[in-house]
């Protein structure tokens, strides 16, 4: 049991696109691990490593009601089934406490590795579907805060300032 520490925005290391896995080796698979007891203790239904401030492209998921169905994807890429986007809501462990509505696909298909390094493809909709467009964003150094009209952003941000001179004064 491993648990790392979630960077929050407005952190300058989410920006960093991440690099490509090149072998999924064992090394990858302890920063899987690591990275489900991370999500697990912290209540999310997603973690990318750009969060972790690793900055290869693994994320983990799990959008089960009892946390019991875990979803790693490795190089993961994802095309729209449909054009439509839709407003949806969500939040980020790196932006706590802050939620807003961001146009999403409602469907996707998913290409990616699993934690063996096999290859697999997921026709995914619903909180799957939105999560994997959230996750991959952060592969990306793309938050959903960048979604949102600039006045928004500044908001959540001074607010996150806020919040971490109080956690380093206490
Ligand atoms: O836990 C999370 N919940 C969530 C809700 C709606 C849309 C996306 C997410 S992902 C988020 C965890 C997280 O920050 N992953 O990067
Ligand atoms: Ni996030």
């Amino acid at each position: 049991m491993a648990k790392l520490a979630i960077l929050e925005f407005p952190d300058e290391r989410l920006r960093t696109k991440a690099q490509a896995v090149q072998t999924v080796d064992d090394e990858v698979r302890q920063l899987v691990d690591d990275m489900l007891d991370t999500m697990y203790d912290a209540k999310g239904i997603g973690l990318a490593a750009t969060q972790v401030d690793v900055h290869r492209r693994v994320v983990v998921m799990d959008v089960s009601d009892d946390q019991s169905q875990p979803l790693v994807m490795i190089n993961p890429q994802y095309t729209p089934l449909g054009d439509t986007q839709e407003p949806l809501s969500e939040g980020c462990l790196s932006i706590p406490e802050h939620y807003a509505e961001v146009p999403r696909y409602l469907s996707v298909e998913l290409k990616a590795l699993d934690r063996n390094g096999e290859p697999f493809t997921l026709e995914a909709d619903g909180l799957l579907a939105h999560c994997i467009q959230h996750e991959y964003d952060h592969l990306e150094g793309v938050l959903f805060v960048d979604y949102l009209s600039p006045l928004k952003r500044d908001r959540i941000r001074k607010k996150m300032e806020k919040r971490h001179k109080l956690m380093q004064d206490a």
